[in-house]
């Protein structure tokens, strides 16, 4: 169960932040309600919200997943592979401080991006990507293991389309897997029941689990079909502007 998340709404720079999308500039207004119904759906899924302010010097940092990995067990600060989100793990440890006696951090020259690390029960899938490099990868590897946790790396980098793990990997519990067809055939995945996502709906892989909802995209009929018809009970939320971004649903807070 999860009872807190930290979120940080989208500066008037967001625009600025990085992407590879082509869909267009994303409008502040439109983003800041979307982030708005996001921060009310955990709200109904029984999260208390910690809202750090908009930061202007990280026109990415409403991106906050991507600066930590929490677990029952411990905290760890990333280290960002992007160097302009490098300066975002600051404002995320001081409040972390206040929630996790102890935090690990990754080291140089190990990067590590929150989104992708995907948290099943007591395993965690890690993906090397073009910002989670190998060390970093091992680092948080070794401390999962010393919090009895197991893991295994998921190599990315020549999956395309995807820049984090994440973007096409969720993890909706009993043992169940939301993917790609790009990342159904990942020998990591034996062993678990795979969702899969349609081609045309590839974006609708990065829903989130939060207690016993699940947060999906709007607008991907066909994945939330799925779910609905598994027994889930979805919230849907409008993403367009954070989609432009190359951002997702699990980015937008940090829960715990
Ligand atoms: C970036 O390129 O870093 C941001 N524009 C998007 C980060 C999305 N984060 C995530 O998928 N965990």
């Amino acid at each position: 169960m999860f009872t807190k998340a930290i979120v940080r709404p989208p500066d008037a720079n967001f625009s600025e932040g990085l992407t590879t999308a082509v869909l267009g500039t994303p409008n502040y207004e439109r983003a800041l309600e979307q982030h708005g119904a996001y921060c009310a759906a955990l709200e109904q899924c029984g999260l208390t919200l910690s809202r750090l302010e908009p930061d202007p010097n990280y026109p990415d940092s409403t991106f906050v997943e991507d600066t930590a990995v929490l677990t029952e067990r411990g905290a760890v600060l990333g280290r960002p592979g992007a160097t302009s989100r490098a300066g975002e793990v600051v404002g995320v440890r001081d409040l972390l401080a206040d929630f996790f006696p102890s935090l690990f951090s990754i080291k140089s020259p190990g990067t590590l991006d929150g989104g992708d690390i995907c948290d099943a029960g007591d395993h965690f899938f890690i993906g090397v990507s073009a910002r989670t490099n190998e060390a970093g990868a091992r680092q948080l590897a070794e401390m999962l293991k010393s919090c009895d946790y197991t893991s295994s790396l998921v190599d990315i980098r020549d999956v395309e389309g995807i820049l984090h793990l994440k973007s096409g990997l969720a993890y909706l519990g009993d043992k169940r897997l939301a993917v790609t067809a790009a990342l159904a055939d990942c020998s990591e995945f034996q062993g678990y029941h795979l969702v899969q996502v349609n081609p045309d709906e590839e974006y609708a892989a990065n829903c989130v689990r939060v207690n016993d909802r699940v947060l999906v995209a709007a607008g991907y009929p066909t994945f939330a079909g799925k779910l609905k018809e598994l027994g889930y009970q979805t919230i849907a939320l409008e993403m367009t502007e954070f989609q432009k971004m190359d951002g997702g649903l699990s980015c937008l807070s940090l829960r715990f």
